[in-house]
């Protein structure tokens, strides 16, 4: 699958610090990337919707991690799904009479343009579900095979021109580690895994929790070719498993999403990983809070949702978008609202006006601030907070200007765009 195209990253004099993130596990900060390279896997979108602001804080939050890295001099590695066949984009294409495939396209394109305008960096491996198939039916034999995973009867009229070969579910109690991911209560687990996609209720399971790892050929539903599994298509966290570990190899150092998809998702994903690689996933999870609007979670099932491209098709300027993001720190869960907007747009003009000349002050203690920021669990707030005060005193009436570097103005602006993503 195509990705989008990569913005320009200006160089910066120096180098950035060793970044340190919250780790959803232990709840620490931790050097998550220890080495030179840095591998991660952000979960991408099920595209059966547009980009909304939710979504685009998520992005931006794991973008700044790969800016981070590579200011410190990391190789970064970057893998992204589209959950382009699924259950919510079935039923939403069956509810509005769209080919599922159509809708898949049209909305990852529009997400492409999203990213774009937001200047986010693309993946180096963008992969669909579709186009995983062939790796999730190998990946599913082979814990078949492990007896790691077991076969599911189906009801009359499912299975195709082979209806005595079930769906297929991961026996979770083949992998000893399962719930060191998210470290939930048994009691927290049943009840997110059935809010989350799960289907506890479903006869013939050996515990409620195993995840559906392969669904057999449903009337009206599209299948591939399964080899040994029999037609269906894939369940999704396997999706995730098997296209990390293609890209990256295992292990990998972050999986990242938003707050929502630490359990089940990463942790199934996960336990996948562990089975398929010899004991190991990926190394730390890392994860977003979650934005409201009018009061409840954004999301798409409720419907309050402030998508991206209608805020650009209103004419707001996508850097103004990423700035009202980037003012509340990548963890916090908070609610969109129209201020947020605005005040993106008023430090846009500032900042835009304060590296207009050609001397200001000093660059070096707020590039070294910036970074600071950044390293220290990607502390956007205080980034802006950094580059507000050098803005405020480059535009202090009447101050005195003899002690004003050349080109400080242009450091900032390259630094502001290089690390925080924003093109001025
Ligand atoms: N395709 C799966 C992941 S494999 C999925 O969750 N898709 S999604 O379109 O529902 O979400 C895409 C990303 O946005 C996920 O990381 C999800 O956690 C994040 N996300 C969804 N809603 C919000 C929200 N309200 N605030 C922050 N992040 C969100
Ligand atoms: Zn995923």
């Amino acid at each position: 699958m195509h990705s989008w195209p990569s913005p320009q990253i200006p160089a910066l004099p120096g180098r950035g610090l060793p970044v340190r993130v919250h780790d959803s596990t232990t709840g620490e900060l931790v050097l998550a990337a220890p080495g030179d390279r840095a591998a991660m896997y952000v979960c991408g979108i099920t595209p059966y919707d547009a980009t909304h602001i939710g979504h685009a804080a998520t992005y931006v939050a794991f973008d700044l991690l790969v800016r981070a890295w590579r200011d410190a001099g990391q190789e970064v590695v970057l893998a992204s799904n589209v959950t382009d066949v699924d259950d919510p984009l079935l039923e939403r294409a069956t509810a509005t009479g769209e080919d599922w495939r159509e809708l898949a396209v049209r909305q990852t394109a529009l997400f492409a343009e999203d990213m774009t305008a937001l200047g986010v960096v693309p993946p180096d491996v963008f992969m669909g579900a579709v186009e995983s198939v062939p790796a999730v039916v190998e990946a599913v034999e082979k814990l078949v095979a492990q007896g790691a995973a077991y076969r599911v009867p189906v009801e009359p009229g499912a299975g195709g021109d082979n209806p005595l070969l079930g769906d297929v579910y991961a026996d979770l109690s083949a992998d000893p580690d399962f719930g060191e991911v998210a470290r939930f209560s048994r009691d927290e687990m049943v009840r997110l895994f059935a809010e989350r996609g799960g289907d506890p209720e479903r006869e013939g399971k050996k515990d409620p929790l195993d995840p559906l790892l392969w669904r057999r050929e449903r009337p009206g539903e599209p299948s591939w070719d399964g080899g040994s599994l029999g037609s269906g298509r894939p369940g999704w966290h396997v999706e995730c498993a098997v296209i990390a570990r293609d890209a990256l190899g295992l292990p990998f150092d972050v999986q990242g999403g938003g707050a929502d998809l630490l359990f089940p998702h990463h942790e199934m994903s996960t336990s996948h990983d562990r089975l398929l690689g010899d004991g190991k996933g990926a190394a730390t999870h890392v994860h977003a809070g979650l934005v409201a609007y009018e009061g409840e979670k954004m999301s798409k099932s409720r419907g309050n949702l402030v998508f991206v491209s209608e805020l650009r098709a209103d004419g707001v300027e996508p850097m103004a978008v990423r700035l009202a993001l980037l003012a509340h720190h990548y963890r916090g869960e908070w609610e969109w609202t129209e201020a947020d907007l605005t005040a993106g747009a008023r430090r846009l003009d500032t900042w835009r006006d304060a590296v207009s000349g050609n001397g200001g002050p000093d660059a070096a203690p707020t590039l070294d601030a910036v970074r600071a920021a950044l390293a220290d669990d990607l502390d956007a707030p205080a980034a802006l907070a950094a580059v507000d005060a050098w803005a405020r005193l480059s535009l202090e009436p009447g101050r005195d200007t003899s002690a004003d570097t050349e080109g400080a103005p242009g450091i900032i602006s390259r630094a502001i765009n290089a690390l925080l993503g924003v093109r001025l």
